[in-house]
């Protein structure tokens, strides 16, 4: 005798939950539902065939396939349910993250000595009333040394002590031509100081470095004279070195100032009285100044009858190596966090 309707529905829906409780993943589940209750599924196919049976039968057998339908759909729905958890708890644990664990300790940073001095110089100078200039490090001969009154053929333009880039661009060898290209773009009354970094032919050793820092400064205006340089560098040091600090001004030579001077202030070390850092002389040269040349006013387009200025250039290294007692102009340029580390918090 063949099997009746509810029979094979029912072996059908035994099958089918077997099946899924073997299924390990969503995918398996929807598969065994293709199979099942798709367009060509077992199900499918017996829902189909009551449409050949006689119309008394018709009611009663949509009735038995609609309930193991419902049935088959529900035991469907729960094991895809639950596959999804068991995927979603997996990724979870394998992705999990130990949000106990002490976070990686960040070396504390410090300031470098040279930006500590630059920024307490420029403070100074702004105080005073100069306005902060900066420039490029690759200059034209030109604003290198040409409209400074270095003309062609003298010495410190020779390769020995200047890095050329081509035959008319060279790394600035001093923060001049940022003064000679804020004179171009301006009329006076001009009074800047621009910090920077500058380059010279020069192999390392403790006193020397290829490259180092300045801070040059200039004043332009109607009357200016070498009373004006004195006072205002002298009020200067008194700001930035202490009050009492004794200055005096030795005459000098550049081919862009005349007359030339340089500053000495009292040394910082033995306060004047003589020791081996002053070579027992108990000054220091601080820095070079002197009245703007008539022959670099005229090659930025100023009238030299009419407007006169000084100007100054200093080493920021100097500075520096004095107030720290860093004995060795190469630590600067070395990086060595043993060096840095001095420097914090200042
Ligand atoms: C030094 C000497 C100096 C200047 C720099 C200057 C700039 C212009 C015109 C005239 Cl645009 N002068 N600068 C003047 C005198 C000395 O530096 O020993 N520096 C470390």
């Amino acid at each position: 005798m063949p099997a009746s309707l509810g029979e094979r529905l029912e072996e059908l829906r035994r099958e089918v939950e077997r099946e899924l409780a073997a299924a390990d993943s969503p995918e398996d589940v929807e598969e065994i539902r293709v199979r099942t209750l798709g367009k060509k599924g077992a199900l499918t196919r017996e829902a189909k065939a009551i449409g050949a049976l006689p119309a008394e039968e018709r009611p009663g057998a949509g009735e038995v396939v609609n309930a193991v339908k419902n049935a088959i759909e529900a035991s469907i729905e729960t094991r895809r349910a639950a596959l999804s958890d068991v995927a979603l708890r997996a990724r979870l644990a394998e992705e999990a993250v130990d949000a106990t664990l002490p976070g990686r300790r960040r070396g504390q940073g410090a300031n470098h000595p040279l930006s500590i001095v630059t920024s307490q110089l420029l403070e100074t100078f702004r105080r005073m009333g100069f306005s902060v200039a900066t420039g490029p490090e690759i200059e034209s001969t030109w604003h290198n040394f040409e409209a400074l009154n270095i003309p062609a053929g003298h010495p410190a333009r020779e390769e020995m002590d200047t890095l050329y880039v081509d035959a008319d661009h060279v790394l600035r060898t001093h923060t001049s031509p940022v003064q000679i290209r804020v004179m171009e773009s301006q009329r006076p009354p001009v009074s800047i100081v621009c910090p920077g970094r500058v380059f010279r032919a020069d192999d390392p050793d403790a006193s020397h470095s290829p490259y180092f820092h300045q801070i040059e400064g200039l004043l332009v205006d109607e009357g200016i004279s070498m009373a004006h340089l004195k006072w205002t560098l002298t009020e200067f040091v008194h700001q930035y070195f202490g009050p009492e600090v004794k200055v005096r001004l030795r005459p000098s030579y550049f081919p862009f100032t005349e007359p030339s001077a340089e500053l000495d202030i009292a040394c910082q070390v033995c306060g004047g009285g003589g020791c081996p850092s002053c070579k027992h002389s108990g000054w220091m040269e601080l820095l070079g100044c002197g009245m703007v040349h008539p022959a670099v006013l005229e090659a930025v387009g100023y009238d030299s009858e009419r407007w006169t200025g000084f100007a100054w250039g200093m080493g920021v290294e100097r500075v520096a190596i004095n107030k720290y007692g860093i004995p060795d102009i190469r630590m600067f340029f070395e990086n060595d966090v043993r060096f840095l580390h001095r420097f914090r918090g200042r």
